[in-house]
């Protein structure tokens, strides 16, 4: 079951984008298949959100060079945003408003950090803002999106996943359809749009 986009945002929400960065997109260092598609849906939750005055969180991978999940280092990726790299750099053509909350997470040589909530303040930050629910999308479904949620949810939060604005790394074939069961199951409501 999913819900029509007509679902509109209000108070208490806010907009988070996971991970929208050039390494992830299509000439990236680890490109996720079709990850340039989430660029044109999420710009226009970004407008709604903006005219509605609500809060937007643009988390961001921003890895030292010597990450232990690089491939050298002998972990699982490529080389991928390291921290101040173009690479690392948020999508050119996401329209970001000047006052999105930027949240970097995996700074250190050895932490890893799917979760836009591991190792942050982003719990802290939404509570602030008196934030309830979150529409979530970003890359990719199937790792930063799929702990994100999971993390969101069981901190309370209500979650919109926003299910045309996210792509799958599909290391294995399905991961990206079972990430998004896995949201579903765990509380999470799918809306197109
Ligand atoms: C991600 C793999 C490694 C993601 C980050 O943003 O989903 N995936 N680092
Ligand atoms: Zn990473």
């Amino acid at each position: 079951m999913t819900i029509p986009a007509s679902s509109e945002q209000r108070a208490g929400d806010a907009l988070v984008v996971v991970d929208v960065q050039n390494d992830f997109l299509s000439g990236g260092s680890l490109a996720v298949p079709g990850g340039n598609a989430v660029v044109a849906p999420l710009n226009a939750w970004l407008a709604a959100f903006a005219a509605d005055g609500l809060p937007v969180i643009a988390t961001r991978d921003w890895h030292p060079p010597n990450h232990f999940s690089f491939v050298a280092q002998g972990g699982a990726w490529p080389s991928h945003c390291v921290a101040g790299t173009a690479g690392a750099n948020f999508a050119p053509m996401l329209a970001l408003p000047p006052n999105a909350l930027v949240i970097s997470k995996a700074t250190t040589g050895e932490a890893e950090a799917y979760s836009g909530f591991a190792g942050t303040d982003l719990h802290a930050r939404l509570q602030g803002l008196g934030v309830k629910r979150l529409f979530v999308g970003g890359l990719a479904t199937d790792y930063c999106v799929l702990t994100t949620v999971l993390d969101a949810l069981r901190l309370g939060y209500a979650v919109m996943l926003l299910v045309d604005c996210i792509r799958a790394v599909d290391m294995k074939p399905g991961d990206g359809e079972r990430a998004i069961v896995a949201m579903r199951e765990a509380g999470a409501l799918l809306l197109e749009g």
